[in-house]
């Protein structure tokens, strides 16, 4: 029997009906089976089975007043996976979809991810089951209001430090920073992503696409291909998304197509950026009016953006977007190269057709850490009461993107795993953090 699977049945039995955590864990415990035999001190000092159990868990009651004067009542959580190497830190998910094993996947992700980026951030996530959708800025900043009121127990600038995710962007985040602010009486650096104005980083916003990008032009480069002239497919048209498709463009490439949960657009002479930050940056409105823009691009209404022909394909919307089939899809039509911007958008299926069809991948643990990287930088410049130009940021995040790239190729190597980036991550993430949970003793 491998020496993990016990850990893994462990899992199974004591977070039953969590699908998604069960998936994340399985994946990293199976690039990690090479790391047991390699140390079995980390086997004795129970290593494995206390890193896939969160340090803490936090659920909590959510109640605020809908326009109509309803009382309305969702359900909050925090996540505090993993202190070993420093402050939890990870972003804040809203979104109907979310429950426990959604902020605990993600969780566990973050935990090997911030280890990647090089600097001292530990793992969490949080977020809630609120639907963003259609609601007004009142409500908004309502259910912002009462969820940070509990929240603001369990963080702070040295304890626990939330970001945005799907559904919180900086409006969002001011809501939060400003109830915060407004408890504690305490002007610090507890959420990031905040505006330029009041302590956030230049280059945040942009960081997670930018750095997606970054990545994935060093993993292609080592193959001698390039972004310049390449036909790029993106899913998604959010944050991570958008300024995906910014530097895509900046480095010489052609993205054809973006999505949203309805439906996606693809306009073969190369999408408009313009048009979709105002669509969905200022209106928050639906992909589809991309059509009143531009006459020649055609709407089609579903998922199903991965079926559009591309050289490089950036899945940037949600955790298991891209099946099998889909992967079939686009190995067919010729994609040489896949990066997850999202958290887990592709299933171990479609990762297997991928690696199977010699397709370079990029996992997203590896290829969107440029987000919470640049998080870390945010702490960093509030720490110092500076800040940094957008060149400085930038380069920062670049060399970080780099690194990451070389760190993950290096243990894959290292480990006998040829250029296999996904082994390669898990283990480059989970060494540093071992070593820190090791050395720490069983504190936790
Ligand atoms: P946004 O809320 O800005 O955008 C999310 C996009 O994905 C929207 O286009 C949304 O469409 C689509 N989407 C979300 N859920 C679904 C779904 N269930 N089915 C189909 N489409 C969906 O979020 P972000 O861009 O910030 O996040 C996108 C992904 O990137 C997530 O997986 C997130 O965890 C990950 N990520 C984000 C980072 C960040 O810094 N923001 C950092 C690293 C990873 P619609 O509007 O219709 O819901
Ligand atoms: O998944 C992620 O890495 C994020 N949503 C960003 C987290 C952060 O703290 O910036």
């Amino acid at each position: 029997m491998k020496i993990l699977e016990k850990t893994m049945q462990n899992v199974i039995k004591r977070n039953p009906s969590e699908p998604e955590f069960h998936q994340a864990v399985r994946e990293v415990l199976e690039s990690l089976e090479v790391v047991a035999e390699r140390h079995p001190e980390y086997v004795e000092a129970g290593i494995f089975e206390r890193i896939v159990e969160p340090e803490r868990q936090i659920m909590f009651r959510v109640p605020w007043i809908d326009d109509n004067g309803n009382v309305q009542v969702n359900r909050g959580f925090r996540v505090q996976f993993n202190s070993a190497i420093g402050p939890y830190k990870g972003g804040l998910r809203f979104h109907p979809s979310v429950y426990l094993g959604i902020i605990k996947f993600l969780g566990f992700e973050q935990i090997f991810k911030n280890s990647l980026t090089g600097l001292p951030i530990g793992g969490g996530k949080g977020g809630s089951d609120f639907d963003p959708k259609g609601k007004s800025d009142r409500e908004i900043m309502a259910f912002c209001q009462s969820f940070m009121t509990e929240l603001s127990k369990h963080i702070g600038e040295d304890t626990d430090v939330p970001a945005g995710d799907i559904g919180v962007g900086g409006r969002e985040i001011g809501y939060l920073f400003g109830q915060y602010k407004r408890l504690k009486n305490n002007f610090t650096g507890v959420l990031t992503g905040k505006g330029l104005t009041w302590g956030g980083s230049l280059v945040r916003k942009e960081a997670t696409g930018y750095g997606l990008c970054y990545f994935v032009d060093e993993m292609i480069k080592a193959k001698g291909k390039s972004f310049k002239g390449a036909t790029v497919v993106i899913s998604g048209s959010g944050n991570v998304a958008i300024y995906a498709a910014e530097k895509v463009m900046q480095l010489g490439g052609k993205v054809v197509a973006l999505s949203d949960s309805n439906g996606y657009i693809h306009h073969a002479c190369g999408i408009d950026l313009d048009a979709v930050k105002q669509i969905k940056e200022v209106d928050r409105k639906r992909i589809k009016e991309y059509t009143n823009y531009h006459v020649d691009s055609i709407y089609t209404e579903g998922a199903g953006v991965y079926n559009i022909k591309c050289d490089i394909f950036l899945p940037c919307a949600t955790q298991n977007e891209v099946d099998e089939k889909a992967a079939k899809t686009l190995v067919a039509n010729g994609c040489y190269a896949v990066g997850e911007g999202a958290n887990m958008p592709c299933t171990p299926e479609a990762i297997k057709v991928f690696q199977d069809n010699g397709v370079l991948f990029a996992p997203g643990k590896a290829a969107n850490a440029g987000g919470v990287a640049t998080s870390a930088l945010e702490m960093c410049q509030n720490s110092m009461r500076y800040s940094w130009t957008f060149e400085e940021v930038d380069e920062k995040l670049k060399n970080i993107m780099k690194g990451i790239y070389k760190a993950s190729s290096e243990a894959a190597k290292a480990y006998g795993l040829d250029d296999n980036l996904v082994a390669g991550a898990n283990i480059a993430g989970f060494l540093k953090v071992a070593e820190a949970m090791y050395a720490q003793g069983i504190a936790y």
